[in-house]
């Protein structure tokens, strides 16, 4: 279990030079966040161009008290200004034109390239032109399902120079995924590429849209233009052989490559101004009932906010070189590759491949070849990284490190202790970033040079942020103590609605506690005001009145040697109310048995109380998981209580795990 006894002060040469050097420089920041909102965030927008300017008399507004009103959040309302020319012509004007904007590294490493900020402008001015031709105008939603390439970011930028919507979908969703998503926001275009090589694995991107659009077709949508990018035919094989565009299938009419008709479009391209609360872009994320959810940020606020959060948070100085490792097609890749760096004229690594490939040390190859300063990814590659040789991160010169960021979910504190000691040195401060889609930015996380750690507590609210911990009845839990994560005001990027949708805005985050924005998961707050995510709220477990966390019990199962992962659902018990029902991953020297099974019984009755002891221990070869890494509990519920009725399953990364799990359910479970 973590101990707040361990505390890690930042590095002191660190703290020296951050923007924000102590805990009393940042409470004072913080303090001024929440009393002078409007003069603390709008010292902030001054940075940016505003074409129309902003009225401070009515900064912001919003209402999160569903009994008196609608659900809304304001900010910056009536003022006008262009993302993509905040990103780029203003960074190109004020110097930043023959700095790069991003390294790029491809799967294979023969390949890599190199963007400056003026290129990058040209091609996405370039870009949003064959937008506009292709009849895309603002407000229109443009579906996007693009590899790690520079084009993915042209594309998102171009859509916000002439106003469009990008929706992106995470290249790994299936057909009907992506189909739904497509129908849901009515995309007019889309742009994808051939295919892209992950590893070894070749993923066929085209003929995925082609049977995601025809499935459209069917329901009546029929997608006008499909834009691809021949990608195949430029890069290295696994193997050495090489691919012809000409075998891409191409639909006369609608599909048409890149390369034939973004060159000799026009690099210049006036923006659209938008409003301040005009949409900037949708993201869909999975909700625990029915449809996936169409998350919906605006311009202004998430622009200020994300750029802040990542000059902060990263302690971003001009020379340093950043390198988010998260995919495109999920909101860190929005926020921490494109959004927040652009807008600091960062120089960041774009990376398209895996950890593992050529080799297990890829991550670190990449931190030494460009000298990386600032790396953030999740903990669920940590964990893999960490059951190779610690040789494979040794070897490599990671000197350059300053800041690591985690973020996706709690890391637990052995996955922490391995990155500070062995990839950190314990030279560098780890950023455990606590967000989510609908926050649009990073809410609770330590600062590198001013707050102290402790391995697996994102620590403290970011400017602007005011956490509340609710009991179930609603009452406000002061000082120590666990409960539901709320937010009693909204910070500048949280989402505005889901699309299409404002009531069930309304009901999924603001009807349980009205006056508040409710995250779903659980926090604790220890005796020095840190805050611990315990994990969503709906994976709570309840036995015999006793409150308790699924990756409370996790952590302790994972901490026996020969347990690898591990999953905790509740099953509906007679005479506890629920019971604990546990899924663990052997490692692989590892043995499942009934003395393993005692073991871990053991373990808990231990360290929670008799009261906690789990009534199952199963054997799971391998986990339910969506292709981001996050365990689907929803379905582990299922089998714990042997009902077949599972629901979609298709966001699953490999959909085969869930009929193993029943067959293999202990006797009598
Ligand atoms: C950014 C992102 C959001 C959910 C969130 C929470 C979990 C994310 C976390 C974390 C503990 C952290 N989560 N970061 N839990 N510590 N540092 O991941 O967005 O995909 O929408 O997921 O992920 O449960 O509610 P998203």
């Amino acid at each position: 279990m973590p101990s707040e006894k361990t505390v890690f002060d930042p590095n002191p040469a660190l703290a020296k030079s951050a923007y924000v050097s102590s805990m009393s420089q940042y409470k004072e920041m913080y303090q001024k966040s929440i009393d002078k909102p409007d003069e603390f965030w709008g010292d902030i927008a001054k940075q940016f161009h505003w074409e129309t300017p902003i009225n401070y008399d009515k900064f912001h507004t919003f209402n999160f008290d569903i009994t008196k009103g609608p659900i809304f959040t304001k900010w910056m309302d009536g003022a006008t200004t262009n993302i993509c020319y905040n990103l780029l012509d203003r960074n190109v004007r004020n110097g930043h034109g023959e700095k790069i904007a991003f390294y790029w590294e491809g799967n294979h490493p023969d390949d890599y390239s190199r963007l400056t900020y003026k290129k990058l402008l040209e091609e996405v001015c370039r870009f949003a032109n064959v937008l506009k031709n292709k009849g895309i105008q603002k407000g229109d939603r443009v579906a996007v399902y693009m590899p790690m390439i520079l084009e993915a970011i042209v594309t998102m930028l171009a859509c916000t120079r002439i106003g469009a919507v990008h929706s992106l979908v995470f290249a790994g969703f299936s057909a009907d995924s992506f189909a739904e998503r497509i129908l849901d926001c009515e995309a007019r275009l889309l742009v994808t590429a051939d295919g892209a090589w992950r590893g070894e694995k070749l993923l066929q991107l085209k003929s995925i849209c082609d049977q995601a659009m025809a499935k459209c077709s069917q329901k009546g949508h029929n997608v006008e233009t499909c834009v691809v990018v021949a990608h195949l035919g430029r890069v290295t094989s696994p193997q050495g052989t090489q691919y012809s565009s000409n075998k891409t299938p191409m639909t006369p009419g609608r599909d048409v490559f890149w390369h034939e008709i973004v060159p000799q479009a026009c690099t210049s391209c006036y923006p659209e101004w938008m409003e301040a609360e005009d949409p900037l872009f949708m993201l869909y994320t999975s909700g625990s009932t029915g449809k996936p959810k169409g998350v919906l940020h605006t311009t202004g606020g998430y622009m200020v906010y994300a750029a802040t959060t990542f000059k902060y948070v990263f302690d971003y100085k001009q020379n340093d070189v950043y390198w988010c490792t998260a995919d495109i097609g999920w909101i860190t890749g929005h926020t921490y590759v494109v959004y927040g760096p652009l807008a600091n004229a960062a120089t960041s690594v774009l990376y398209e491949g895996t950890p593992f490939y050529p080799h297990n040390d890829r991550f670190w190859t990449v931190v030494d070849k460009y000298k990386v300063n600032q790396f953030y990814t999740a903990p669920t590659a940590i964990r893999s990284l960490m059951k190779f040789d610690d040789e494979l991160v040794t070897k490599h010169n990671l000197s350059s490190l300053k800041v690591l960021g985690s973020v996706g979910e709690p890391i637990n504190p052995e996955a922490w202790h391995w990155y500070y000691k062995l990839v950190g040195k314990e030279r560098c401060s780890i950023v455990d970033t606590f967000w989510q889609t609908e926050t649009g930015g990073h809410v609770l996380t330590p600062l590198p040079g001013a707050i102290p750690m402790k391995p697996g507590s994102a620590a403290v609210p970011f400017f602007g942020v005011q956490p509340v911990l609710l009991d179930e009845s609603g009452k406000e839990i002061k000082g120590e103590g666990e409960g539901y994560l709320v937010f009693s005001r909204p910070w500048p990027s949280l989402m505005r609605t889901l699309f299409n949708n404002h009531d069930r805005y309304e009901t999924t985050y603001f009807t349980k506690f009205p006056g508040y924005y409710c995250t779903g998961d659980g926090a604790r707050r220890d005796a020095d005001g840190y805050l611990w995510v315990t994990g969503r709220v709906d994976d709570m477990l309840n036995v015999s009145g006793h409150l308790m966390s699924t990756a409370e019990v996790e952590a302790i199962l994972t901490e026996n040697p020969a347990v690898s992962e591990a999953a905790v659902v509740s099953k509906p018990h007679p005479v506890k109310g629920e019971c604990l029902y546990c899924f663990v991953t052997t490692t692989e020297n590892g043995v499942f048995d009934e003395i393993l099974i005692k073991q871990l019984k053991q373990a808990v009755r231990e360290k929670i109380g008799p009261f906690a002891q789990p009534d199952v221990i199963q054997n799971a070869p391998a986990l339910p998981k969506t292709r981001s890494g996050k365990i689907m509990r929803r379905i582990l519920r299922k089998i714990a209580v042997n009902d077949r009725d599972v629901g979609d399953i298709s966001t699953l990364a490999d959909s085969s795990v869930v009929d193993q799990l029943f067959a293999s359910r202990p006797q009598g479970a």
